[in-house]
């Protein structure tokens, strides 16, 4: 199985170069894509130091648009592996993701244990998104807010997927499932450390409660895009 790893980076400096060491050192990896968008840091220069492949867009516009650009740009390869830039999440759970892509997986999403390294908020929030995304995908989806996952060719082919910020995750976890893409946990440790988190409570949490009431309406009225990648299903 060729495996792309994708990272969407901003503001990533400090801790990507130690994260693409650990990615340079899978055997699983075929190639690696950094996705920095309007970064006013080093990110880009640490990520072409370091010897990989770099999208530099000029403007910031979340990390959803960074992961929709990055997967348009990696058409050759099997799955792709999305992992953050900050250093949350470890590179050497990546053979994990592959066995479970491996055992029948179309995503297999990584699960953070809500433990005490969790700050209470986030771990409030996940659960609550989670059951919702559960619901709404009839699978079980133990952390929809995790961005360390692998996407196999055939759903990032067929899944309409909306541009955007953190809500994007949610958004192809759902509707992968209704298409019926198989869904797959993977345990990974949850870190927590000095990485500072992009996320912006008034503008991101609303944007993920809003994509998830879409989601819900779209069970009874399904957009156009849902319903021609409805028809061609999802193993023709
Ligand atoms: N390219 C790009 N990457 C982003 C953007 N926002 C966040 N990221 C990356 O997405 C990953 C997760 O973001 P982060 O803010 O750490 O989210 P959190 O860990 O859920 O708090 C990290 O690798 C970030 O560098 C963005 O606007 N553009
Ligand atoms: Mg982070």
């Amino acid at each position: 199985m060729r495996v792309a790893v994708l990272i969407p980076a901003y503001q990533a400096g400090a801790q990507l170069q130690d994260v693409l060491a650990r990615v340079a050192a899978l055997a699983e990896c075929s190639q690696v894509l950094v996705v920095d968008d309007g970064s006013t840091d080093d990110t880009a220069a640490v990520a072409r130091a370091a010897g990989v492949r770099v999208l530099a867009l000029p403007v910031n516009r979340g990390k959803g648009h960074a992961l929709v650009t990055g997967f348009a740009a990696l058409p050759d390869c099997d799955a792709v592996v999305t992992l953050d830039a900050d250093g949350q999440h470890p590179p050497e759970c990546v053979p994990d993701f592959v066995r479970a892509a491996e055992a029948g997986a179309d995503l297999a999403l990584g699960v953070r244990v809500r433990s005490a390294a969790m700050p209470p908020l986030r771990r409030f929030a996940n659960r609550f998104s989670s059951g919702w995304a559960t619901w709404l995908a009839g699978q079980c989806v133990a952390d929809s807010q995790c961005g360390f996952r692998l996407y196999g060719r055939r759903l990032l082919d067929r899944t309409p997927i909306t541009p955007g910020r953190y809500e994007v995750e949610s958004e192809v976890i759902v509707r992968a499932a209704r298409l019926g893409f198989r869904l797959a946990s993977v345990p990974i440790p949850t870190v927590y450390g000095g990485e500072a988190s992009q996320m912006r409570t008034l503008r991101d949490v609303p944007r993920i409660v809003g994509v998830l009431a879409r989601l819900t309406l779209e069970r009874v009225a399904p957009p156009d895009v849902m319903r021609r990648a409805a028809r061609e299903g999802c193993r023709s």
